[in-house]
């Protein structure tokens, strides 16, 4: 049965679109419409209202990082999931870093900048956020030293994850100057012909 992939491009939904290309997956996108994510039929699959959702079979998968990890050990292809347990919770670690130290002073600026009109916007919360993001930045930059992917040499999940996460940096157009490292890598991931998929998605 077709995997199904709820939420538009422009969301969270684009890490599960993304990681289904990487992979080769066949699957079923249903963009949604942002209005719609409160209604009964999409409550029913998703009782937060929010997307990303994954639907496999009966098996029904909200949060896009649980999502990614799902989806890379399950059809596992060209080490995007690594076979240590070790390194496979390297996956996890990463993941669950982005989401915690990074994914919050990103998206406080990038709704700020794009989506709050000018008298609504915060530049309080926008000078904090600004200030917050150096040190998760400067400890990938570290964590990345001399190599080309957060595992070593080879492009997983890990990177998926946090890549999907890092690329709000982009439109706010974060100086990666002083964390070459990051720029680099994060360039590297984005450069990749399943994240350009994933983005050309509607
Ligand atoms: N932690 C969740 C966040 C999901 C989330 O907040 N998604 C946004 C779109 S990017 C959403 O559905 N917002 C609608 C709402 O909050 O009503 C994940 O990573 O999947």
């Amino acid at each position: 049965m077709t995997i199904k992939i709820y939420g538009p491009a422009a969301s969270r939904a684009a890490r599960a679109l993304w990681i289904v290309h990487e992979l080769g997956v066949p699957f079923e996108h249903v963009a949604m419409e942002m209005k719609d994510l409160k209604g009964p039929d999409y409550l029913k699959i998703n009782a937060n209202g929010k997307v990303p959702t994954l639907v496999d079979g009966e098996f029904k998968l909200f949060e896009s990082m649980a999502i990614n990890l799902y989806l890379a050990a399950k059809y596992n292809k060209n080490g995007v999931l690594p076979a240590s347990l070790e390194d496979q919770a390297f996956c996890h670690q990463w993941s669950f870093w982005g989401m915690t130290e990074v994914e919050k002073p990103l998206l406080t600026i990038l709704i700020d900048m794009f989506m709050t009109a000018p008298d609504k916007r915060k530049p309080d919360a926008v000078a904090e956020a600004q200030k917050a993001l150096p040190k998760p930045f400067a400890v990938l930059n570290g964590a990345l030293q001399g190599r080309d992917y957060l595992l070593g040499s080879a492009f997983t999940v890990a990177d998926l994850n946090l890549a999907s996460i890092c690329s709000w940096a982009k439109p706010i157009k974060f100086d990666f100057g002083p964390f070459p490292n990051t720029g680099a890598w994060l360039d590297r991931c984005l450069a990749r012909p399943a994240y350009k998929a994933a983005r050309a998605t509607k």
